[in-house]
């Protein structure tokens, strides 16, 4: 309010509004411009990525005065707005969709190409934006773009990592990691050196007495480390709306370094400390569904959290209302349990800082909170050693055993005979060491927990969380399936085909509103329709077939039946699955005679995906599907019938080539594993079938599509409980297909045998807990009944766009919609312009 102009000379600046440009030509200078004075270049020197640099520049200058104007309009109208805590965000490339959402693909690709470039290989100069892991941040990403595609006042809030998830390398068919520094040039971010909060750490808890009498907590010495803030504007698509996302980077408080120490000599520690506080954001914990419980990843949550919630409050408290109304402008949800001690922190601020009762204060951030889990693996579910966070944050332990005092009280009172549950459901594990239980405190201090598939929802409530049910009653706990953003999965990552729909569909209104692809169900038996569709297929295999070659020097038939499978390696994924299906194929090819051969349908498998660096049976894994892509290769008797590709650094702007370029796509985790899975709905969207199991969203993609459209194998979540007891304590027989293809990685044919022991071994000796070979058979008939259904094109092609058809209630639009209706009780803001 200080530096607000006065009102006398404002009309100087409403004259002098910057002008978006509009046109080719409009464009074409603002590019030129940005050559030649902000990057000091000229036409003579100017390389694809100076001019990704200058495009970029033009495209942000238009995002700029939307978002602008967007912040400008939500704080005016004061609505109610949502945050959404995110310890990632795997955003992928910015300027691809920048282009897409404010409507200037046209001019940009006439301009560039007058320019003389081409758009998309301007486009690929970006470096991706690769804040995350998998899934979870990558639904963070595509929940940003619907928030902002639907108007809804929101902001996304996180760390900004001087390094995102390791780029991986395949060295003789192991994964190196290599650090992925990405901020070299990165005009999508805004340094806001003015947005400030000081974080602090470590210290005491004293007790004293204010003003009124009262003893109040106040949480003294330890240390302190600022909190930047870093903006990245969020346009949404065909809208003016354009959101925010503030990412917080760490630094040293008191300057660079502290030059009392320096000029004591003391020079090392002066520069350890500014090391110490910029470690914190330095990078992103590369493990997904595993915790760690490492000091540092602590600090990064708190960090994260006390200064998302300074910024929160501090923006409430500008509009003066009474802290009553907290909960009518303010929506906070909770991405896994990363950011549970948000609740905490609020709580300390509201009684500490702001003098509220506990009871008034504790109502307020019940109501405000939401928390989503994503998992019920239970190496995923954090826990934190009581004594770690009494040193790190003292209050903030003394303020959760109140919490847990409180909430206890609540269960014994409503369970007067139930002791155990009391020990159950406590915040506080008894164990050796002590162990705060986030989960358990998410749920607490929110007002909703949901799961993010439907199968999820029901197990969550049933297995680890039933206790809650008991206490809270089941209203507490819902389901928001997963969705994706149809703007990037399908519009940017599949142009043609996009361009295809939208001839059938009335335009590209079905990008706002999905389920208008049912429009396409009529086209899906006309010849010409199939063709045009079979053609795009075949185009965008092509285009990775030739970076196939480019990437791994492997030449693969496009014509090949291409079955993919990308995500991280996990061993509850099950890609040990798939390449064992693989070298049955093989074996099974090699076995025929040279004239039966010549009657099968030729495969491309294609892998990717990264292991956690410490997660060494994935990287067996890979070991193992680089190893048996070695022999198979090259095999003369096999040819073209089948080829196995591992795509090394599987990213977004990967994915976005691949999905478009594939037949089926596998998504085959043991059932009950996987909380949801997206790349399911992102293949199927593309026009590939998929095979999978009965878990996640598989099963509400085959409530959708019909289950003639989806290949499901494999035991289902309700028996895999009996079969692992069955396992262990019956006799264990190994499927004897799966045998055949031990006993031939144990003969040598794929190398050293000694280096995949583990793997054999897993299923073998040590319970087979992912169920492989108790589904093992079933995979490869179901893979039968794929190649035989491939081989009817037009009855193939039928189902992919019928499917197609029928996926319009997987768009995170969707998700957004559920979640702004059922937990933040917000609403879009209506633009008026
Ligand atoms: C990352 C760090 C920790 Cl400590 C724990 C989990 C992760 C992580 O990356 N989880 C993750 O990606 N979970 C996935 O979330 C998706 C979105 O809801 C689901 O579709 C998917 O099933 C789930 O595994």
């Amino acid at each position: 309010v200080e530096a607000s102009i006065p009102e006398p000379q404002r009309e100087a600046w409403k004259r002098n509004q910057p002008e978006d440009f509009k046109d080719k030509d409009g464009f074409e200078r603002a590019v030129v411009r940005h050559v030649e004075t902000t990057l000091a270049r000229s036409m003579f020197n100017c390389d694809e990525s100076a001019a990704y640099s200058a495009t970029s520049l033009a495209i942000r200058d238009r995002l700029i005065t939307g978002w602008n104007k967007t912040q400008q309009r939500q704080t005016y109208r004061d609505a109610k707005r949502v945050y959404y805590l995110s310890l990632e965000f795997l955003m992928g490339r910015a300027l691809d969709n920048a282009i897409l959402n404010v409507g200037l693909k046209d001019v940009t690709k006439a301009g560039l190409a007058d320019l003389g470039f081409r758009m998309e290989d301007i486009i690929s100069q970006e470096h991706d934006a690769a804040l995350g892991n998998g899934g979870l941040g990558r639904l963070a990403a595509c929940f940003l773009d619907s928030l902002a595609s639907l108007n809804y006042p929101a902001w996304g809030y996180g760390l900004r990592y001087r390094y995102g998830i390791f780029k991986q390398e395949i060295i003789d068919g192991y994964q190196v990691e290599v650090p992925d520094y990405w901020l070299d040039f990165n005009p999508w971010e805004f340094p806001r050196h003015d947005v400030t909060v000081d974080i602090q750490f470590f210290g005491h808890v004293n007790k004293t007495i204010n003003d009124q009498g009262k003893t109040v907590s106040v949480w003294e010495g330890g240390e302190t480390v600022v909190a930047v803030a870093y903006d990245v504007p969020i346009p949404g698509y065909d809208t003016p709306t354009t959101n925010n996302l503030r990412l917080w980077s760490s630094k040293a408080s008191g300057g660079e370094f502290d030059f009392q120490k320096f000029n004591n000599g003391d020079y090392e520690s002066s520069v350890a400390d500014q090391q110490r506080a910029e470690t914190i954001s330095a990078v992103l914990y590369p493990n997904d569904n595993l915790e760690r419980g490492k000091e540092l990843r602590l600090k990064q949550q708190y960090f994260w959290v006390a200064a998302s919630l300074h910024d929160i409050v501090r923006r409430f408290k500008k509009s003066k209302r009474p802290w009553s109304e907290f909960t009518d402008q303010v929506a906070i949800q909770l991405n896994d349990t990363h950011p549970t001690l948000a609740i905490v922190e609020l709580q300390r601020i509201l009684i500490d800082v702001e003098g509220l009762e506990w009871d008034v204060a504790w109502d307020l951030v019940t109501n405000t909170f939401g928390y989503t889990n994503h998992t019920v693996l239970p190496e995923a579910l954090e826990k934190w050693p009581v004594g770690l966070v009494q040193h790190l944050l003292p209050r903030h332990l003394q303020i959760i055993y109140d919490i847990n005092l409180y909430f206890l009280q609540k269960v014994e009172k409503a369970f007067p005979k139930d002791r155990d549950m009391l020990r159950r459901v406590s915040i506080i594990e008894e164990s050796q060491p002590k162990m705060v239980r986030m989960a358990y405190l998410a749920i607490v201090g929110s007002h909703k927990v949901n799961g993010v598939a439907e199968l999820h929802s029901d197990l969550i409530k049933t297995t680890i969380f039933k206790d809650f049910v008991q206490i809270y009653g089941p209203d507490k706990f819902t389901n928001v399936t997963n969705g994706i953003t149809p703007r990037r999965w399908l519009h940017q990552a599949n142009p043609r085909l996009a361009e295809l729909i939208a001839s059938k569909c009335g335009g590209n209104s079905f990008l706002k509103d999905l389920t208008q692809l049912n429009r396409l169900e009529a086209h899906a038996k006309d010849p010409n329709f199939r063709r045009e569709w079979a053609e795009i297929k075949y185009a965008n295999k092509v285009r990775l077939s030739r970076y196939i070659k480019e990437a791994n020097g492997v030449t693969v038939n496009p014509a090949a039946l291409f079955d993919v499978q990308v995500k991280r390696i996990h061993e509850y994924k099950r890609q040990q699955l798939n390449i064992f299906g693989v070298i049955h194929r093989y074996l099974a090819l090699k076995a025929m005679k040279p004239e039966d051969r010549k009657k099968q349908l030729p495969r491309v498998s294609i892998f990717g995906g990264k292991a956690a660096p410490g997660y060494w049976m994935a990287k067996q894994i890979i070991h193992l599907i680089n190893a048996v892509g070695a022999v198979v290769n090259k095999d003369e008797d096999i040819g073209d019938l089948l080829k196995v590709i591992f795509l090394e650094d599987y990213n977004v702007s990967k994915a976005e080539m691949i999905c478009p370029a594939s037949d089926i796509s596998e998504h085959i985790s043991t059932a009950g594993t996987e909380a949801s899975g997206t790349s399911n709905m992102k293949f199927v969207l593309n026009g590939g079938l998929i095979i999978g199991t009965c878990d996640g969203a598989n099963i509400e993609i085959t409530r959708e599509v019909g289950e003639n459209n989806i290949f499901l194998f494999g035991n289902l979540a309700e028996d895999v409980e009996d079969l692992r007891h069955a396992h262990n304590y019956g006799s264990h027989s190994i499927d004897s297909d799966l045998d055949k293809v031990f006993g031939e990685i144990e003969k040598g044919t794929f190398g050293a045998p000694d280096d995949f022991g583990a793997l054999i071994a897993a299923v073998r000796h040590h319970g087979d807990y992912y169920l492989v070979s108790d589904d093992f058979h079933s995979y490869i008939q179901t893979h039968a009944l794929v190649d035989e259904a491939y081989r009817n094109q037009d009855e193939w092609v039928s189902k992919c766009i019928t499917a197609v058809a029928r996926m319009g209630f997987f768009t995170s639009d969707r998700c957004i919609d559920e979640y702004a209706e059922s937990i933040w009780n917000v609403e879009p803001l209506v633009v008026r312009e």
